[in-house]
């Protein structure tokens, strides 16, 4: 009898250090990333991506402190170094190289109607520069350089990951079949968590501090920021992303966190004020974040154990890149070299 052995897929994502994590990052990807942990049919590659952070000024200090920070952060939120290869993305090379390379493949055009480019140069005018416009070329490298099938993110990354795959397929069709054309992989509940000041944007962690929850946030933070939450003047709870974009995001959240449907949802806080829906999202989000916390603390605290984490996993990661980087190369035909 001949035994199939299915290969194992790979899985890759990645998160930028650069700011405090928020509830966002937390149910639109780190939360899935952990899930998908625990299932034998995949390997998973998970990256903080400190490059693609250099696209908007940062400190260096900081810059430096938060990597190790968001690698605590990961294992914190329940990411596993010996299951996964957590490290950090200016450790492996190959990255920025193979960027190099997929950007002779990618049009202006398509770069120029990303809609995350769009918001990011309005939000820093005095600094558009050309990393902030290839930044999804880089994102296609990281991608591509493991073979990737599948990518967890949240919903704003999902014209992103349409290019990457637009890259992967036109550079198949010359060259033959070098890259996996990746899926993304979306949660149901929280893909897109709005921000709690402007429930029209989503949440994101460089805005200003009521508008997000950070996962580290401490619990009066938490209920404090949420009973703040902008919502509407018509008293009523019902879920409706257009016309009430504060009440459904609230909905949502507790619906993301504990995975009750929200009509249900909706149907339990019928009647009921504004007061005590948000309530019940903050003892759920405080309950969920919590343990984070406390985890987050203990890991920080033994810096060396993190850094040695970081530096093993690169390494493990380099390996893998290495044998996309030799094809790639064979492949548009530079000069023959031991890589
Ligand atoms: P920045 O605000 O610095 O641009 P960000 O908060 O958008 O960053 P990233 O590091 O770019 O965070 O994103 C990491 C992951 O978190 C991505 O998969 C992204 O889709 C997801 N994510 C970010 N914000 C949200 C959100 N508000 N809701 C759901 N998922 C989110
Ligand atoms: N562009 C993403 C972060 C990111 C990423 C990746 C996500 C960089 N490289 C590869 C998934 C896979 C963002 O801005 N959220």
């Amino acid at each position: 009898m001949t035994e199939v052995i299915e290969k194992k897929k790979t899985i890759f994502s990645g998160i930028q250090p650069s700011g405090i994590l928020t509830l966002g990052n937390y149910i639109g990807a780190l939360r899935n990333w952990v899930k998908l942990q625990d299932d034998p049919a995949y390997n998973c590659i998970y990256c903080v991506v400190d490059l693609h952070a250099l696209t908007v000024r940062q400190d260096p200090a900081a810059l430096r402190r938060r990597c190790v920070e968001t690698l605590a952060l990961f294992m914190a939120c329940g990411l596993d170094p010996e299951k996964n290869i957590l490290y950090c993305q200016s450790h492996v090379p190959a990255h920025s190289e193979l960027g190099w390379l997929l950007g002779c493949f990618t049009y202006m055009g398509e770069l120029q109607r990303m809609t995350q480019f769009k918001d990011k140069a309005s939000k820093h005018a005095d600094n558009i520069n050309a990393g902030l416009f290839t930044y999804p070329v880089l994102m296609a490298a990281d991608i591509l350089l493991y073979g990737t099938d599948l990518v967890p993110i949240g919903e704003d990354q999902r014209q992103h990951l349409e290019l990457a795959r637009d890259i992967a397929i036109r550079f198949n069709n010359l060259y033959g079949n070098v890259f996996t054309v990746p899926e993304a992989y979306i949660g149901k509940a929280g893909r897109r968590v709005m921000s709690l000041t402007e429930p029209t944007r989503k949440m994101s962690k460089s805005d200003e501090e009521n508008s997000y929850i950070a996962i580290l946030d401490k619990p009066e933070d938490i209920r404090r920021k949420l009973r703040r939450a902008v919502t509407d003047s018509d008293g009523v709870i019902r879920y409706d992303r257009e016309g009430k974009p504060g009440v459904s995001n609230l909905l949502e959240i507790l619906s993301a966190i504990t995975g009750e449907e929200m009509e249900a949802l909706a149907a339990r806080f019928e009647g009921q004020g504004y007061g005590a829906l948000k309530d019940a999202v903050a003892d759920a989000v405080i309950q969920e974040l919590s343990p984070v916390r406390s985890r987050y603390e203990e890991f920080l605290a033994d810096k060396p154990y993190l850094e040695q984490i970081m530096q093993n996993n690169a390494g493990r990661a380099a390996k893998l890149a290495l044998r996309t980087m030799s094809k790639v190369h064979k492949k548009l035909g530079l000069a023959p070299y031991k890589l």
